[in-house]
């Protein structure tokens, strides 16, 4: 049976507080077993309104757990979506402090921007290129406000597919300019290479996310406006990160996207 509108809006605030006090929680499914995949994007939607009450504004969504990379690392595998807001967003090549965040993890991701709205169901890697203005650079911040980043599909859809932060830069390219399977990728820790990826990590290729993402939010009669700002996923298992260390992320073609926690 699905949970009450209460129940979800109890969920909601427990994630809300864990957030903003950076005090994990334990899974979601400990305190309430039933919970379901459907519950559990209830709840992610709940959530979203309460931020969107306390005056934040959408600037992207995301979809998470598409590589199998991030699919080993957490044990999930299932691909699944989060929305980002002004909040989550840091400028290029920023300081962010630590403090503010449980046990953050960084991830390379190419984001997509879209020129003209893309509705599923049934969208395909072509029809989501062509629904694509250009792809950028990014370095997603994740951070669980579960235990010890440890969760199952139902907890961390309710917990907005972990998300925290996220920096853009380098350059945005034209997508017919090219190949998003093959385009590479080197994360450098503290001037150290420590993940290295390419495009089809993600589902094959990024724009297939893309387009699952329009599929996923056909479900509940949704579309992706023209003009959306879309992250695609980690390209590699993401990297633990604490105050003092300097990420850079080096795209082929994108140029790189760098960020310091202190
Ligand atoms: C879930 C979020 C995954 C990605 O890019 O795969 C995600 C997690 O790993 O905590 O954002
Ligand atoms: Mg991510």
């Amino acid at each position: 049976m699905p949970l009450t509108v209460a129940r979800i809006a109890d969920l909601a605030q427990r994630l809300d507080s864990a957030a903003l006090g950076c005090g994990a929680l334990s899974r979601l499914t400990d305190i309430e077993p039933q919970l379901s995949l459907a519950d559990a994007y209830e709840v992610q939607w709940a959530l979203r309104n309460r931020r969107f009450a306390a005056g934040a504004k959408l600037t992207g969504l995301k979809m998470g757990l598409t590589s199998r990379a991030k699919m080993k690392q957490m044990g999930v595998e299932t691909p699944i979506y989060g929305f980002l807001l002004d909040e989550h967003c840091a400028p290029a090549d920023c300081e962010l402090p630590a403090a503010g965040l449980i046990h953050p993890r960084i991830e390379p991701e190419i984001a997509l921007v879209t020129r003209s709205p893309l509705q599923g169901p049934g969208c395909t890697i072509a029809t989501a290129l062509a629904a694509v203005d250009f792809a950028i650079a990014a370095i997603e911040v994740i951070d669980s406000r579960y235990a010890d980043f440890k969760f199952d599909l139902p907890s961390v859809v309710a917990d907005n597919a972990s998300s925290a932060r996220y920096v853009v830069g380098g350059c945005a390219r034209r997508v017919d300019e090219l190949d998003l399977r093959t385009l590479g990728v080197v994360v450098e820790k503290n001037g150290e290479g420590a993940a290295f990826g390419a495009g089809a990590a993600v589902l094959g290729h990024p724009a297939w996310s893309l387009a699952m993402l329009a599929n996923l939010l056909a479900q509940r009669e949704q579309l992706i406006p023209a003009g959306t700002f879309v992250m695609t996923g980690g390209l590699t298992e993401a990297i633990p990160a604490q105050a003092g260390d300097h990420f850079v992320a080096r795209f082929q073609a994108l140029g790189s996207v760098s960020l310091r926690f202190t």
